[in-house]
C-alpha cells in the first residue's frame, strides 16, 4: 500500500470534522482544500479570522458552513485551547496541529480539565512510503514522548500495533531498536528491547511479533539480517521500528524525508479522538496523508 491509498481509504468513512489549532498556513490550508475536494473532511479553523479569510482567498478557498468554518481566536494557546474544547465537546472527531508549537498543542491535549486525555498514554506513530521497501514503515515515538521507561514503551508498541491494524496491517512486526543486536547492560535501549521481545513471546503484548534488540539495518535488511545470522520473522522485514528516544525518533523520521526522499503521514494515537501531528516544514501533501490516516483509525471509546 500507499500513502496515498489512505485517501481511498477514508472515502470509505464517514464524513468528518477536523479542528485545526491556529491554521495560519499555506502548507496546512493546502492539505484543508483539498481533503475538501476529495471529500474526507470537514474544518473548523481556528486562528486569527481576517488572516485566515485572506489566506483562504489566495488558495480560492471560501468559508462556508458545509465544507470549512472559521473560528478566530487571538494567541496560539487560545487557538489550541478552543481546538480541542471543540473535539472534547464533539463539535469535531479529529484534532489537527496547525502553525503552532507542538508542545503548546500538547499541553492543551494533556489539560486535566478539557484536554482529550484517555487512561492510555499518548504517543506518536508516522507512516512512511520509503523507496525501495516493500511495506509502509512505521516509526514510533519521534514526536511525543522523550524517553520513555518499559511500561511507557509498552503502551507505545501497542498504540502503532492499533494504528497498523487500522491500515490492515494484520500482525505487524515490530523491530525495537537499539544500537547492536545484543544486551548491553550499559546501553538500556538494549535491555528495554529484549524484556518487549519477551513480554510478546509470553503474550504480555498481543497482536503483533516483537524482535529486539535490533539494530537499524537488521531490522529493515534482509542481507544485513542474514550477515548477523539472526533468524526469525522480524529481522529485515520489520513493519514497526520502535526507537528507543525521542532524539533517536525525530533523527530517523528527519533522515528518511531529507535523504532518503520519503513520503510521510503522521498522528498522535491513545487520545480521546486521532490528532494530526506533522512537522511545521513537512509538505501540504504529508499533512493531506496525515488527515488521511487520522480518518482511517478507529476510535477507542473505552476511555
Ligand atoms: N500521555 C498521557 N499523559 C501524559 C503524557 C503522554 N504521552 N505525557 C505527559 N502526560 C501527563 C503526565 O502524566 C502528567 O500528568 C502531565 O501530562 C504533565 O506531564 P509532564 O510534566 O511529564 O509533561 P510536560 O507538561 O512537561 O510535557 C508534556 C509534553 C508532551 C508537552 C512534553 O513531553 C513534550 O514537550 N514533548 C515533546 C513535544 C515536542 O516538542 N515535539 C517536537 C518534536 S517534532
Amino acid at each position: 500500500m500507499k500513502l496515498s491509498g489512505l485517501i481511498d481509504l477514508a472515502k470509505n468513512g464517514p464524513i468528518q470534522t477536523i479542528a485545526v489549532a491556529h491554521a495560519e498556513d499555506i502548507e496546512v490550508l493546502k492539505a484543508v482544500k483539498h481533503a475538501t475536494e476529495h471529500k474526507i473532511a470537514r474544518f473548523i479553523l481556528f486562528g486569527n479570522h481576517s488572516k485566515l479569510q485572506l489566506m483562504l482567498e489566495q488558495l480560492s478557498l471560501s468559508i462556508s458552513s458545509d465544507w470549512v468554518d472559521v473560528i478566530h481566536s487571538e494567541t496560539t494557546e487560545d487557538s489550541a485551547e478552543q481546538a480541542v474544547k471543540s473535539v472534547r465537546n464533539q463539535n469535531a472527531e479529529v484534532l489537527m496541529k496547525g502553525n503552532l508549537p507542538t508542545s503548546t498543542l500538547l499541553n492543551a491535549v494533556l489539560n486535566k480539565e478539557y484536554g482529550l486525555r484517555t487512561k492510555y498514554l499518548l504517543s506518536h506513530v508516522a507512516v512512511f512510503e520509503v523507496k525501495g521497501y516493500d511495506r509502509l514503515l512505521f516509526v514510533t515515538d519521534a514526536a511525543m514522548n522523550l524517553k520513555p521507561d518499559l511500561p511507557e514503551l509498552e503502551q507505545i508498541v501497542t498504540n502503532a500495533v492499533k494504528v497498523a491494524r487500522d491500515l490492515g496491517v494484520d500482525s505487524p512486526k515490530v523491530a525495537a531498536l537499539a544500537a547492536v543486536e545484543t544486551v548491553n547492560p550499559k546501553m538500556e535501549a538494549t535491555i528495554h528491547a529484549a524484556s518487549l521481545a519477551q513480554m510478546n513471546r509470553r503474550g504480555q503484548i498481543k497482536d503483533c511479533l516483537i524482535d529486539g534488540p535490533l539494530a537499524i539495518d537488521n531490522a529493515v535488511s534482509a542481507l544485513s539480517a542474514e550477515h548477523k545470522q539472526l533468524t526469525g520473522d522480524v529481522p529485515g522485514n520489520a513493519d514497526i521500528l520502535l526507537v528507543p528516544t525521542i532524539e533517536a525518533g525525530n533523527i530517523l523520521y528527519k533522515s528518511l524525508i531529507y535523504f532518503a526522499g520519503a513520503k510521510v503521514s503522521a498522528i498522535i494515537a491513545g487520545a480521546r479522538a486521532p490528532i494530526v501531528l506533522t512537522s511545521r516544514s513537512d509538505s501540504f501533501e504529508s499533512k493531506l496523508n496525515s488527515i488521511a490516516l487520522a480518518l482511517c483509525t478507529k476510535k477507542d471509546e473505552s476511555f
